[in-house]
């Protein structure tokens, strides 16, 4: 239709297509600005590279490992006491301990929002007895804040410890560390290393994305509303 034919109208008329087409728009603007939003979710929620080692190896994933430790993606892992089994997928981490008084550490930066709940899954597998006494823990920007911390007095002597599942609330918007972390204290360099296992870290987004589910209703509704305004205005 020309700019011409609107001229030509009576003014109600003109006034009623100068509504629906604004409604088409704003009809528009939402579909759009709702499709921006599932994929600033989908990308969200890829925040974490590699996040369960599914890749088979440590790609995504920083190691800080020094003099004689190592960081190993496994399938299994033969323990003290018990043989592991990844819990999520098929991959975990292994970190062992390397020369007395050096931290081993495999850490990922990570994007998150006030609220956002990181979470995943340790254990730790003593190797060792007391009074050399082991530690291993995850970390947010390299301190632990009692996420997961476990030691040989906590475990036992020569202990594989239970898969644990953890979790952290971020307290603020920011870009964050998240870190594994082994060292081994006391006892020999080669004999006597325990290990730390960790597997599936994932995002929680809390409250401020709708969920996909959500967001298809809504733009199943979308043209809904379209539909019954169209007949409201005959
Ligand atoms: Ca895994």
């Amino acid at each position: 239709m020309s700019d011409k034919q609107y001229d030509s109208q009576p003014s109600t008329n003109s006034s009623k297509l100068l509504g629906a087409f604004r409604m088409r728009i704003a009809l528009i603007v939402l579909a759009v600005t709702a499709l921006l939003l599932l994929c600033v979710a989908a990308t969200h929620a890829d925040a974490l590279i590699n996040p369960g080692f599914e890749t088979g190896d440590l790609t995504g994933w920083t190691t800080e490992i020094a003099q004689g430790g190592s960081a190993s993606v496994v399938t299994t892992w033969p323990g003290s006491t018990a043989t592991y089994l990844p819990p999520d997928g098929n991959y975990f981490v292994a970190i062992g301990g390397g020369d007395l008084g050096y931290w081993q550490g495999v850490t990922q930066n990570v994007n998150l929002k006030a609220g956002d709940i990181l979470q995943g899954w340790a254990a730790f597998d003593a190797h060792d007895s007391l009074p050399n006494d082991d530690e291993a823990f995850v970390g947010i920007n390299g301190n632990g804040g009692g996420l997961w911390y476990e030691t040989v007095s906590f475990i036992g002597d020569y202990t594989s410890g239970p898969w644990t599942h953890w979790s952290w609330t971020a307290p603020s918007d920011g870009l964050y560390t998240l870190g594994y972390y082994y060292y081994n204290y006391s006892g020999s360099t080669s004999g006597n290393q325990s290990y730390a296992l960790f597997d599936g870290p994932q995002v929680l987004e809390s409250g401020r994305v709708p969920e996909p589910g959500t967001m298809a209703l809504l733009l199943m509704g979308l043209p809904m509303a379209a539909l019954l305004r169209r007949r409201s205005s005959k």
